[in-house]
């Protein structure tokens, strides 16, 4: 029976999930993480800037090493990290948008036409809010970087 148990707690593990228990007895409880315990290797996500000037998902969660890809296919936008902290008073790149919104220099595409795409690859865990160079407040996201 020894070796029965080691296979089920190897399957957990491989699982990625937490147990909490290696006797040969048969408590055992178990702690997943949604799609966390399933994360292996790094991997792109999409996020894709539509017309309306909406960011889909304008909020994702990802891992240590993966890469974001924004695309737009059309308009010009511009994706990068900062803050909008409101009152800008008729800011933004072309003069709307709302302004408010500053850089904080941890990735930045500039501003080009669509179509176009920009990839980050974050390499520290954190919480990374973003918006549109061109739309500033109109056109914001939040990457969420979790550690694997
Ligand atoms: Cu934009």
């Amino acid at each position: 029976m020894r070796s029965l148990a080691f296979i089920a707690v190897a399957a957990f593990l491989l699982a990625g999930c937490a147990s909490s228990s290696t006797t040969s007895t048969t408590t055992t409880s178990t702690t997943c993480t949604g799609m966390g315990a399933m994360h292996l290797g790094s991997q792109t996500v999409m996020v894709n800037i539509t017309t309306g000037n909406k960011v889909t998902p304008d909020t994702i969660t990802v891992y240590v090493g993966d890469t974001v890809k924004w695309t737009w296919p059309s308009s010009s936008h511009g994706v990068s990290s900062g803050t909008c902290t409101g009152g800008g008073g008729g800011g933004g790149y072309y003069g709307y948008g709302g302004g408010g919104c500053a850089p904080d220099n941890k990735f930045s595409s500039g501003v080009h036409a669509g179509p176009y795409e920009f990839s980050f690859t974050f390499t520290q865990a954190g919480t990374y809010p973003y918006y549109c160079l061109v739309h500033e407040q109109m056109m914001k996201g939040k990457v969420e970087v979790e550690s694997p």
